[in-house]
């Protein structure tokens, strides 16, 4: 794997046998024989870990320099990722194996941080790897939440959530940086300050937060590059604690200040119901952006202020990109400014075009009541001086309106920052940045016509796709590494460096004997997941069935519901006619629901509740079985894309920003059963009509339908009480009901609150197109063809393709 001037990381595997010992004897004081599995891992993933630290080959160069600020950064286990990346997965697996314990059992240990809620945070960490591998010095900045999202246990066929503890053991791949943390600084008062005409602001008093930088090195692939990812941990700023109280012997209250500030990285926030509005949640949020600022801005003050001297602040755009993933970020724009005015004495309006030819900004989300917003009150008390420059900024975006035009009071009220009391960061981030992207066609193309549409009309040109991507590496080349030695025999290992070479395999999806090995290849995969399955959940899958999965976060969009409903009338159908005879399937699921979301926890009960009734009952468990994959994460996500026949990409039309689930199992040749939404529409586009099945309404049809308002899903009930009034009578008759009871509320949102989802008005388009799916399936040929060719045209939904967009397009910078 590429061996020009690529460091040379073990020269064979006795070199990495010996290294790797003395590894363990360093860390351990133990010889390698004398150390339980996960010992062994932790000193290989430490070997592993040193030597990406050490890898700047390039060292340092005057590129830009990308920042990407997300307060999620889900990354999954690394070891195996980076000993792709290096290229030494074979010599370390020979190496392993000589010395007695198989690789994939120490990659077994690795803890997976679950340091994001799903889609947005996997992003985040799949575009640090494309960045890497780019060659792009790429930043990454977050928090350290010293608990990750809640551990999945189902009880009882409920979600039960746990502490996620992925510290407990240490991990081995961050190195705390204590010369580089900073303060940072919350509530107090603003003071003004006169000097003749010059006068200026400071913030006193309030609580002083020491934001401690954690980092981890991100190792590109071919080892060209190493970039770091940065997370910022919350400490007391100082030790002093209330002496008074420490005196009188209140020891609780004298130790408050430590686990009140503590708190503020403690744990990551779930993405759903009834979160909104915690002030935690805005101190992370400018924890991180505040913290973050602060180094880039004494960097470049120590790179670039001999070369610019006066002028050095009004060159930070042409060197830095701050690049906002969502608007948890949002503050960065008055963050900077702040600094710029206040600390470097730049004045208002300078700051404000250098911060707006610094930032960038992504959407990812379509519905505006799910737009992100802040009491004033809220706001003003815990960032006074802050608030100072959004009002301001706010103010002067008025005056800028046109008033005298038709319409301009709509326009204002959907784009001012201020709003009926509230601080809106959507637009806060659009009015500070020089880039506004949407993460699909579609998606875009909303924002333009709805969500941003008045921001859209004053500025078309901040407005651009950036379709989302996924690391084919990880998903593909380490996720399902029988799959990816056949295409390596097949094409050679180019397309781990450029995925559109995955599309040479377009001349062997007919090939027979590459058909039999991918076939091969399949059912190792699935033989895999469903050792994994029945050790984690006692089910048992038939690997020759088809497997049918639909995995991602647990929420009423994305309809699992319509899956379950399918499933029961499968059931319901096959009891009730014996010459039907479906195609035997095992349906997949696994997905967290955030605590407080009722309705998506009882989702997941009632599969399980089916999975009960399905699964014990002999009539119909040698056709359809069902299984809960719990706490789904990384690392089981990447047994499950390489198992899967079918991958059910379902939620509304106009629903799903993208989906990034539907792109990794599109790669690992699974075909797609969708609606056309998101990014399924340019997965369509890619593979064409034969090779996904597309059913339900589409956009324009769910929009006319709301805009109607002539649906009453009741009438669906009604008109066909064999069918899918059958199945909604189930929900409440007890024919599921001896796990955990009925499911009174799932009735109730599909008759009293009218199916918001449309699952009854989309569910014969989708039994309909999931009959045909899976009949197809049983022309072996026509299917791993239709499979091969879907892996062919993955190669545009690589991550590198949607970094070298943003580089290009947004960031200006050659890649
Ligand atoms: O469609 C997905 C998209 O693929 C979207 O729902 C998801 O982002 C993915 C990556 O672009 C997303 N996550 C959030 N909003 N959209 C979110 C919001 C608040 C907190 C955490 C995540």
């Amino acid at each position: 794997m590429n061996t020009d001037n690529k460091p040379q990381v073990f020269k064979d595997a006795t070199d990495f046998k010996t290294q790797f010992c003395e590894e363990c004897e360093s860390i351990f004081s133990k010889t390698y024989d004398e150390l339980n599995d996960f010992e062994r891992y932790y000193a290989l993933a430490s070997l592993i870990a040193g030597k990406a630290r050490n890898a700047k080959v390039d060292g340092e160069n005057d590129e830009k320099q990308v920042y990407y600020f997300s307060l999620e950064f889900l990354i999954g286990p690394l070891l195996d990722n980076y000993l792709l990346n290096f290229g030494v997965r074979d010599i370390v697996k020979a190496g392993c194996e000589q010395l007695g314990t198989p690789l994939e059992e120490l990659v077994a240990c690795e803890a997976d941080p679950g340091l994001g809620n799903g889609g947005l945070g996997r992003l985040a960490a799949c575009f640090m790897d494309s960045m890497a591998a780019l060659g792009i010095n790429g930043n990454g900045n977050g928090m350290r939440y010293r608990y990750g999202l809640f551990r999945q246990e189902i009880e009882g066929g409920r979600q039960v959530e746990m502490v996620d503890n992925w510290l407990e053991h240490g991990f081995p791949w961050e190195t705390r940086k204590n010369e580089s943390a900073v303060v940072v600084q919350f509530g107090g008062q603003v003071v003004r300050h006169q000097d003749g005409e010059r006068f200026w602001f400071t913030q006193e008093g309030g609580e002083k937060v020491k934001a401690v930088p954690y980092d981890v090195p991100i190792l590109g692939y071919g080892a060209k590059k190493v970039n770091t990812l940065r997370l910022w941990s919350a400490e007391p700023a100082t030790e002093d604690f209330d002496l008074d109280a420490f005196n009188s012997g209140d020891y609780a209250k004298a130790m408050k200040f430590r686990s009140d500030v503590e708190a503020i990285s403690q744990i990551l926030y779930p993405n759903d119901a009834g979160e909104h509005g915690r002030v935690l949640r805005l101190k992370q949020e400018y924890l991180f952006v505040s913290a973050g600022l602060q180094t880039i801005l004494r960097t470049y003050e120590k790179k670039f202020g001999k070369r610019y001297g006066e002028k050095l602040w009004e060159h930070l755009g042409d060197h830095v990109s701050v690049h906002t993933n969502d608007t948890h970020p949002a503050m960065c724009g008055p963050e900077l400014m702040r600094i710029l005015v206040d600390e470097k004495r730049v004045d208002f309006d300078t700051a404000f075009n250098v911060a707006r030819k610094t930032i960038s900004y992504t959407n990812h989300t379509v519905m505006p009541e799910a737009l992100e917003k802040w009491p004033i009150e809220v706001f003003r008390h815990l960032l006074p001086r802050l608030y100072m420059f959004i009002e301001e900024i706010d103010r002067r975006y008025r005056d800028t309106l046109p008033h005298d035009v038709e319409g301009w009071a709509n326009v204002l009220s959907k784009t001012a920052i201020l709003w009926d009391g509230q601080v809106r960061m959507a637009n806060l981030s659009v009015i500070f940045a020089h880039s506004v992207n949407g993460v699909s066609e579609l998606h875009t193309g909303i924002l333009k016509a709805s969500t941003l549409h008045e921001f859209y009309e004053l500025r078309p040109d901040l407005f651009n796709n950036k379709t989302n991507g996924i690391s084919h590496r990880r998903f593909l080349g380490n996720a399902n590494p029988k799959y990816a030695k056949l295409i390596c025999d097949a094409i050679g290992e180019g397309w781990l460096a450029d995925a559109n070479q995955l599309s040479q395999l377009e001349k062997y999806e007919d090939d027979p004997s590459f058909q039999e090995e991918f076939e091969k290849a399949r059912r190792w995969s699935k033989e895999r997941l469903a050792k994994y399955i029945f050790e984690a959940t006692g089910t048992q899958l038939d690997t020759s069935m088809v497997f049918d999965v639909q995995v991602k976060r647990f929420h009423a969009y994305k309809r699992q519901l319509l899956n379950v409903f399918k499933i029961l009338d499968l059931y319901n159908r096959i009891l009730s006619d014996s010459s039907f005879s479906p195609r035997p399937t095992a349906f997949i699921f696994s997905g967290k629901a955030a605590q407080s979301y009722t309705f998506a926890k009882e989702v997941i009960r009632l599969i399980n509740s089916v999975a009960e009734v399905v699964n014990g009952d002999p009539r119909v468990n040698d056709k359809i079985r069902v299984a809960f994959v719990p706490n789904f994460a990384v690392s089981s996500a990447q047994l499950i894309y390489p198992a899967t026949d079918i991958s059910e990409q379902i939620s509304w039309a106009g629903s799903e920003a993208s989906g990034t689930s539907n792109m990794k199992l599109m790669m690992n040749g699974a075909i797609t059963l969708g609606t056309y939404d998101g990014a399924n529409v340019e997965i369509c586009d890619l593979v064409g009509q034969d090779n996904i099945k597309i059913f339900g309404l589409r956009t324009e049809e769910v929009d006319a339908l709301r805009a109607a308002g002539n649906y009453w899903a009741w009438d669906l009930y009604n008109n066909d009480r064999i069918r899918l009034g059958r199945i909604i009578d189930e929900l409440t008759d007890g024919t599921l009901a001896h796990l955990s009871g009925n499911f009174e509320s799932i009735r109730d949102e599909l008759s009293i609150s009218n199916d918001h989802d449309l699952v009854l008005k989309d569910f014969y388009s989708y039994v309909d197109a999931w009959d045909e799916l899976a009949q197809a399936y049983g022309d072996r040929r026509a299917w791993n063809k239709a499979a091969i060719h879907n892996t062919a045209r993955s190669g545009y939904f690589s991550s590198d393709r949607t970094i070298r967009e943003y580089a290009r397009d947004i960031w200006h910078i050659d890649a």
